[in-house]
């Protein structure tokens, strides 16, 4: 598995005026809090304001993609992340759930044409999801929010200058 820490970064854009939605499942929510808290304070530290942020809460990561599609048609944000934690247990559940948030999340992404952040943990296990979550791997939900950033400078630069 990768163990690729990008929560140490750098070259962020300034993300002053940018508007993001963030979509929270509740499943597993001692990973998935920690994960949207590193994912607000990261766009605070780089300029969005307390006030773009919107944030809403879905019970699992199946209905991720319910839930960031009603968030791109109800409001105008600029990206959306989503948030969510799934646990291989021994039910084929895992892979139906991975499969399902995974096309569906495109989906939105492509229907909307605003870019769609993945911050959704797969593992094999509560420690390796924990690692992820502000342990030894960094937290996810940081890396998920300068990709947000990222990708809404990309948007403005292609509008801006072709
Ligand atoms: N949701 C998660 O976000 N993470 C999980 O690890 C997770 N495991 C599940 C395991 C089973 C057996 C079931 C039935 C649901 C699980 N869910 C999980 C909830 C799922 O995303 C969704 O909320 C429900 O299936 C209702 O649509």
């Amino acid at each position: 598995m990768s163990t690729q820490n990008l929560s140490r970064y750098n070259d962020v854009p300034d993300a002053t005026g940018m508007k993001i939605g963030i979509v929270v499942a509740e499943w597993n929510s001692e990973v998935t809090s920690v994960m949207k808290e590193g994912a607000i304070q990261t766009l605070k530290e780089h300029g969005v304001k307390d006030g773009d942020i919107i944030l809403r809460h879905v019970p699992g990561s199946f209905e991720l993609t319910a839930g960031a599609q009603m968030m791109a048609g109800y409001t105008s944000v600029d990206a959306i992340i989503s948030i969510g934690c799934v646990i291989r247990g021994e039910t084929p559940h895992f892979d139906y759930i991975c499969q399902g948030v995974t096309a569906g999340l495109t989906q939105v992404s492509i229907n909307f044409e605003i870019p769609v952040i993945f911050g959704v943990l797969t593992t094999n296990n509560l420690q390796q999801a924990l690692d992820r979550a502000g342990g030894k791997h960094g937290n996810k939900g940081v890396e998920a929010a300068v990709t947000a950033i990222k990708m809404v400078a990309l948007k403005r630069d292609f509008q801006q200058n072709g």
